[in-house]
């Protein structure tokens, strides 16, 4: 029988069954994911993922991360087996195993009646996977956001963005800062209209929480009835402010375009949704949030939008080397689509402030 891919690596865990397949799993921009299928029907199928170790430098102290919100999430959840991610350990015990050319690999248990959307099917998903999100920060709420390391230090912080596309724009192609010139003026007007929540971030006036930090929507596993399940992805876990949360997961849970979208007409926000967003988030979280996060949670999504349409743009003056790309001009596009969407949500600025959720806390 042939040989299935990838198994001197998946040996090295501690599986059952017999893995007879092991194929390209997700749309994850960072980190190779294969899902290996179990020949026994009794046994799990698993996740196996090569860690980009450019991207997360430090992966002894993610690792802990990771071992340390998994079981804190784990103490008050009855039903943990399909709504907490398991890790799997190696024969030696270790949660990640390191290859022959020191590549990084780990395991996790696949959730196989589960799964994720790229966009939200509808107005109920969008709420449900909001409420994860939300139910997310609200579960770790009694965890000190300093007993976790910070694995890339200032991930959303706007300044360290910029300055890192300005380097790039020094050290690009005459072709590449062609094609991205005319973003460059419509990111100092959104840069200008966040200025403010920069700067109280930069003061620490909005409260250092445990947040996850990738709120993709398809982050969240949802069961073949609807209902959010699991929150996955949980490597940038760390100390942050919930508006990077909720403003990520609007940027993604409330559109119907792709993240690359290029037709400008498919780029549209739809009140319903964003409506559906705010209040799936809120919910579970509207005795803990202080008045000046409300204050400043019409300007996240404008501002999570922007920073991903700074970093997809950076990388593409940079060449791709960053975010994995399918096609060659695939960063542009996306840093295009994402600076579309920062204008769109900035324009909701005053619809999302008088939405009955965020209107009954202000
Ligand atoms: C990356 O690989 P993925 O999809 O989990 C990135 C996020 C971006 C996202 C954009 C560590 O996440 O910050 O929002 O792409 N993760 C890292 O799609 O940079
Ligand atoms: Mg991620």
């Amino acid at each position: 029988m042939a040989v299935v891919p990838y198994s001197e690596i998946f040996e090295k865990f501690r599986i059952d069954g017999e893995i007879v397949k092991a194929i390209p799993f997700g749309n994850g921009l960072i980190n190779k994911t294969f899902r290996l299928h179990n020949a026994d029907i009794n046994a799990p199928d698993y996740l196996l993922q090569r860690i980009n170790d450019e991207v997360f430098s430090d992966i002894p102290k993610m690792t802990d991360n990771l071992r340390n919100v998994t079981s804190h999430l784990r103490k008050n959840k009855e039903d943990a087996a399909d709504s907490v991610l398991t890790a799997v350990p190696t024969h030696k015990g270790n949660l990640i195993h390191v290859g022959s050319d020191n590549d990084y690999w780990r395991m996790f248990l696949f959730l196989k009646n589960l799964r994720s959307y790229d966009q939200a099917p509808d107005v109920a998903y969008v709420k449900e996977g909001a409420k994860a999100f939300g139910q997310f920060v609200k579960e770790m709420s009694d965890f000190s956001p300093e007993n976790l390391h910070v694995v890339i230090p200032d991930f959303h912080h706007l300044g360290k963005r910029i300055r890192q596309l300005n380097t790039a724009k020094l050290k690009a192609s005459k072709e590449r800062i062609k094609f991205a010139d005319s973003l460059f003026n419509d990111i100092d007007i959104q840069c200008k209209r966040v200025a403010e929540m920069l700067r109280c971030i930069d003061e620490g006036r909005l409260s250092t929480r445990v947040t996850h930090n990738d709120t993709k929507f398809n982050n969240v596993l949802f069961s073949t009835d609807g209902e959010a399940r699991c929150v996955v992805d949980l490597d940038t876990t760390m100390p942050g402010i919930i508006h990077y949360d909720f403003g990520d997961g609007i940027r993604t849970g409330t559109v119907d375009c792709k993240e690359d979208e290029s037709d400008p007409k498919k780029i549209a926000v739809q009140d319903e949704r964003l409506q559906a967003y705010c209040e799936g988030y809120l919910e579970p979280l509207l005795d803990i949030l202080s008045p000046i996060e409300i204050q400043f949670l019409p300007l996240a999504a404008p501002y999570m939008s922007l920073i991903m349409a700074v970093r997809f743009l950076t990388d593409y003056l940079n060449e791709d080397i960053y975010y994995h790309i399918q096609y060659p001009d695939q960063n542009l596009a996306r840093a295009t689509c994402q600076m579309r969407l920062s204008m769109l949500f900035y324009e909701k600025r005053d619809s999302i402030k008088n939405f009955r959720t965020i209107k009954g806390l202000s």
